[in-house]
Formats: structure tokens, C-alpha cells, sequence
């Protein structure tokens, strides 16, 4: 049975607690915590020993953030007779039957986070690090307490869009830290779109010289940043050595990157480069506003299939990840409609209409990325036109889409928009700063539950989790991003974590309020308003 405690005293106490310096409760929510016994008070003299089999990489990382945001420095010896009280960091698939699970005991002189796996030890040090008061200069102290915990869904992601706006790799490490101190797993990295391509690609140039650049104009969109009126070049690119560097990055917090190289829709920054894999032949230019294109990779091209497996084949060897997503939202047919070699191709392969030439059209990417052992994940509308096997839906138009592909035993991931989508207002203010639309407040997400309903027990299992998803339109600048994305993230992290029982939102919402200060000692410029923009 799950036997639920809040950290903390009662809400009514919890002003008082929190200036007394009682450290915050956990975000996402325990599977089980169980408070008692006497503190343990963190010193320099405090040492960390990590155990057999495990690698040292998270108790590096947690003396880092003690350091940083503690301001303690912690013995770095465990030699025998030196440190007075301990953390014992321990692998124990028995003891821990979860993977990503962890255990955690706090008493007086020893701390003993015991894991499934590395994640279950990273995670159960996460944990541990929310209940050190942060930033506030005081004594470490930890409250005595016993945790047991393990996620509900294998899959809890935030999605970044790098093509609307880029953002500097120190800053995509920032938030790389955060993400896994709330426990997410996956960043779905989307690198291309019709506004810029964001990864170098050594065999094509030019899709660094011209399609990670666009003209910033007003042409055909009102909803434009006024800074972003004056024509200028904007833009720029991941190197494939940064790229790396990030992925080894994420990995050492147990996080995986999905890149994203979007196809055959959002694909005019890669036609500005290379007007030979559009339909018309161009010219083409890199999008200079927002919204979707008639103007898309052309599906009766020899050429546009030799271009997108030369460039999945560099991607596939900077990312491990087993998922590659390859896009496949919002293409309009229009020139394929027009274009003889797309007709000509579907007369040859049977196909009878274009949603099936797109069908085609992904299948052959699909066949072509599993020789190299990998996975494609893709937008609902892959399922347009038939299903690729083995492909996993990421269903955002609506739940339909991933309803549908668990039916048919396929793998979902639900980002439905009008509940986790980060680019959508999160206030109803009407003066607050221009966002995509929609409207989906810290409550909303936190009350999205990400398998429907009509799933029987079966298919509810093809359901591997949950994602936020951050489009850049209009978060031009890290400030922005960072309003928009936090604290709604907190949400999503603890929908994709906790066991669904133990949903609450008056809990939820004061634990978020509670880690104001700890966003704050990791740098993030988080929305403060909430109480008042939540409704
Ligand atoms: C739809 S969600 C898109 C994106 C936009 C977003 C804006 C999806 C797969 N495609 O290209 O950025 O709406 O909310």
C-alpha cells in the first residue's frame, strides 16, 4: 500500500518552517516518505563513499551542488577515521526493484541512498539535494527521513525548439541540470525547421552557410517581436563537437537527447540550401515568419532521400539515443500534388493519394535508420496514410493520435498541446508577454493525465510517457524561455514521475512555491506570479 506524507508540517505551519530553515518538500512527489528521527546536518567533514559498481559521476555532481548551491565544500577523502558522519551511495538491484528506483535513509550520522541502477542512485541524490535548504547560507540540515521511490513512466521529456530561437550550450546545460533535478529523462532536441537548421552537417555546407540564417521581417505575420523588425541576419549553429559535448553532458545526469530533423514538412531552411530537393527547384528562402509551408522535401526525388540518409547517418553517430525523431507534422500536399515525379512515384509504388506517399516516404527513413539499430518516433501524423512499423507516435494534435497507436501496439508519447504545451499562455492577464496562444496554466498541466481513459489495461502499457514542448516563436531571448518554461515544468515532471494516486494540486502547488529559491540557486528566472496567474 502507498502510504503518502507530505514533507513539512502542516500548510498552516509552513510559512514559520520555511524561515526557520526547514528545507523544502520534494518535487515530483515520493512514491512513499515516511518522516522521523533526528536530523543529519551536512559539514566539511561530511565525506561520500560510492560503492561497489557505481561510477563516481553522481556523487561528483552532488558535491558540485553542495558547493554551488549550499556553499559547502564536502570532504573529499573517505580514508578511515577522517569524515564524521557519511553518505553511503550503494547499487542493490535486489533490495531496489525498480529500475530508476532508489531508497533513501536519513539518520543522525549516515545517509544511505541505495539505487536499482546508476539512475535510481542519481535520482535518490536529487531527492537528497531538495531537502537541503538552498542558497540560504545556514546550516545543511537533513531531516531524518526513509523514501522509497521510482517512477511511473519510462519516458518524461521536455522538448526544445532550437530553430525559432537558439539558445547558447551553457545555457541548454542549465537547463539540462534542472531537468534532472526534477527527474526528467529525455530532452527532444528539435534541431531543423523552416526558420533555421541548428546542427552541422560536414557532407553539406551549405546548410550551414545558408539554412542556419534567415532575414528577420514582419513579411505576412502580425504577431512578430517588434526587436526582431530590422531585417538583420539571425541565426547560427550547433557544432557536431558541441553537440557531443551536450549529449555526454546530459548523459552524466542520466538524461537522454532525441534530436529531431524535421521531415517533409518545416523543411525551408534545407530547401534554401539546396533548392533541388523542393519540388519547384526554388528559389527558396530560410522562413522569415512563423506558421507552415506549401514549399516541402520532394517525395518523387532520388535526391531528397540520398540528402536525408546522408544527414540521419551523421546524426545517428553524435547521438546514441536508440529514438531518432524525424518530424513528419503539418506537411501540406499541395506540391506534390503538382509535381510529376511525386506522381509518378505513387503510380509506381501503388500508392493512392498523398497522405500514402508521405507514408512511403517515412517508411523508407525508418528502413534505412533501422540498419543502423535505430528507432523513429514522429509527430501523430505519421499515421496519415498508414502506420511505419515500429515507429512510436508522439500524439500533439490531441490524445487521438497516441490512443490509435496504442491500439495497434505501437509505442506513444503524449504531448497533447492544450494540456503541456510551455509555448501557450500560462496567464490570463491580458498584459502579459506574447505567447503562441492557448492557454495551459501550472493547474492545467498538472491535472493532464497521460493515459486516456478508453486504454484498456493492455494498451495503456504502450503509453511510455509524457513530454512538455517548447516551441520558441516568441521566446526570443533565455529570459523569456525561462518564464515560460518554469514552473510549469515542475508540473509535467511530477505527472511523468508520481504514482497517479498521489496526484494533489493544493499540495503540488504549495511544494512549487516552495522551490522558488531552489530555481533560484540554479540560475533559472522562473515565473514568480504564479499564484495569481494560476487558476
Ligand atoms: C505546431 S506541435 C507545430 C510547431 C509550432 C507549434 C506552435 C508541432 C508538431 N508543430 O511547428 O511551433 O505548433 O505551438
Amino acid at each position: 500500500t502507498l502510504c503518502l506524507v507530505l514533507l513539512g508540517t502542516g500548510l498552516g505551519q509552513e510559512g514559520r518552517a520555511q524561515a526557520l530553515g526547514t528545507p523544502p518538500p520534494i518535487i515530483p512527489q515520493p512514491v512513499q516518505v515516511r518522516m522521523g528521527g533526528a536530523p543529519f546536518v551536512l559539514t566539511s567533514r561530511t565525506a561520500v563513499h560510492t560503492g561497489p559498481g557505481l561510477t563516481p559521476g553522481a556523487a561528483t555532481l552532488f558535491r558540485q551542488y553542495v558547493r554551488t548551491v549550499g556553499h559547502l565544500a564536502l570532504s573529499q577523502t573517505s580514508a578511515a577515521g577522517e569524515a564524521v558522519d557519511a553518505i553511503y551511495l550503494r547499487l542493490d538491484s535486489q533490495a531496489v526493484t525498480h529500475p530508476e528506483g532508489y531508497r533513501l535513509v536519513v539518520a543522525p550520522h549516515r545517509i544511505t541512498v541505495t539505487g536499482h541502477d546508476e539512475a535510481g542512485v542519481f535520482y535518490g541524490l536529487q531527492s537528497l539535494s531538495q531537502l537541503l535548504p538552498a542558497g540560504t547560507g545556514g546550516a545543511l540540515r537533513v531531516p531524518g527521513c526513509v523514501v522509497e521511490d521510482y517512477p511511473r513512466f519510462g519516458y518524461r521529456g521536455m522538448h526544445l525548439d532550437v530553430s525559432r530561437h537558439l539558445f547558447p550550450v551553457p545555457v541548454l546545460k542549465k537547463w539540462l541540470d534542472v531537468l534532472a533535478f526534477y527527474k526528467i529523462n529525455t530532452l527532444h532536441w528539435h534541431l531543423t525547421d523552416d526558420q533555421g537548421w541548428r546542427i552541422e552537417i560536414k557532407q553539406y555546407p551549405r546548410l550551414q552557410s545558408v539554412a542556419a540564417y534567415r532575414n528577420e521581417t514582419l513579411i505576412g505575420h502580425k504577431k512578430e517581436l517588434p526587436h526582431r523588425f530590422d531585417g538583420r541576419r539571425y541565426g547560427g549553429y550547433y557544432t557536431q563537437a558541441e553537440a557531443r559535448d551536450l549529449v555526454r553532458y546530459a548523459a552524466a545526469r542520466h538524461i537522454t537527447v532525441i534530436p529531431e530533423i524535421e521531415m517533409p514538412g518545416h523543411a525551408l531552411a534545407a530547401l534554401a540550401a539546396y533548392p533541388a530537393l523542393g519540388c519547384t527547384g526554388g528559389p527558396y528562402q530560410t522562413a522569415t515568419f512563423w506558421g507552415v509551408f506549401d514549399d516541402v522535401f520532394c517525395a518523387g526525388n532520388e535526391a531528397t532521400f540520398s540528402f536525408l540518409e546522408n544527414v540521419l547517418d551523421e546524426v545517428a553517430a553524435i547521438f546514441p539515443s536508440r529514438y531518432l525523431h524525424i518530424g513528419g507534422d503539418e506537411c501540406p500536399k499541395v506540391r506534390w500534388q503538382a509535381c510529376p515525379k511525386c506522381q509518378a512515384r505513387m503510380q509506381a509504388e501503388h500508392l493512392p493519394d498523398e497522405r500514402a506517399l508521405q507514408s512511403y516516404f517515412i517508411r523508407r527513413i525508418s528502413q534505412h535508420l533501422a540498419t543502423q539499430n535505430k528507432q523513429i518516433i514522429g509527430w501523430d501524423e505519421i499515421m496519415e496514410g498508414g502506420l511505419t512499423p515500429g515507429a512510436t507516435v508522439m500524439s500533439w494534435t490531441g490524445e487521438q493520435g497516441g490512443i490509435e497507436a496504442a491500439r495497434l501496439g505501437h509505442p506513444a508519447i503524449m504531448t497533447p498541446e492544450k494540456y503541456v504545451y510551455l509555448d501557450y499562455y500560462q496567464s490570463l492577464y491580458a498584459a502579459d508577454s506574447l505567447a503562441a496562444g492557448g492557454y495551459t496554466p501550472l493547474s492545467k498541466i498538472y491535472q493532464y493525465e497521460p493515459v486516456p481513459a478508453s486504454l484498456t489495461a493492455a494498451q495503456a502499457g504502450y503509453v511510455r510517457g509524457v513530454q512538455a514542448n517548447v516551441w520558441t516563436e516568441y521566446m526570443p531571448t533565455v529570459r523569456k524561455a525561462e518564464y515560460m518554461i518554469f514552473p510549469r515544468l515542475l508540473a509535467l515532471a511530477e505527472i511523468a514521475w508520481s504514482p497517479k494516486a498521489a496526484r494533489n494540486l493544493p499540495s503540488f502547488l504549495a511544494r512549487t512555491r516552495t522551490h522558488d529559491r531552489q530555481l533560484q540557486a540554479l540560475g533559472v528566472a522562473s515565473a514568480r506570479n504564479y499564484d495569481a496567474i494560476t487558476d
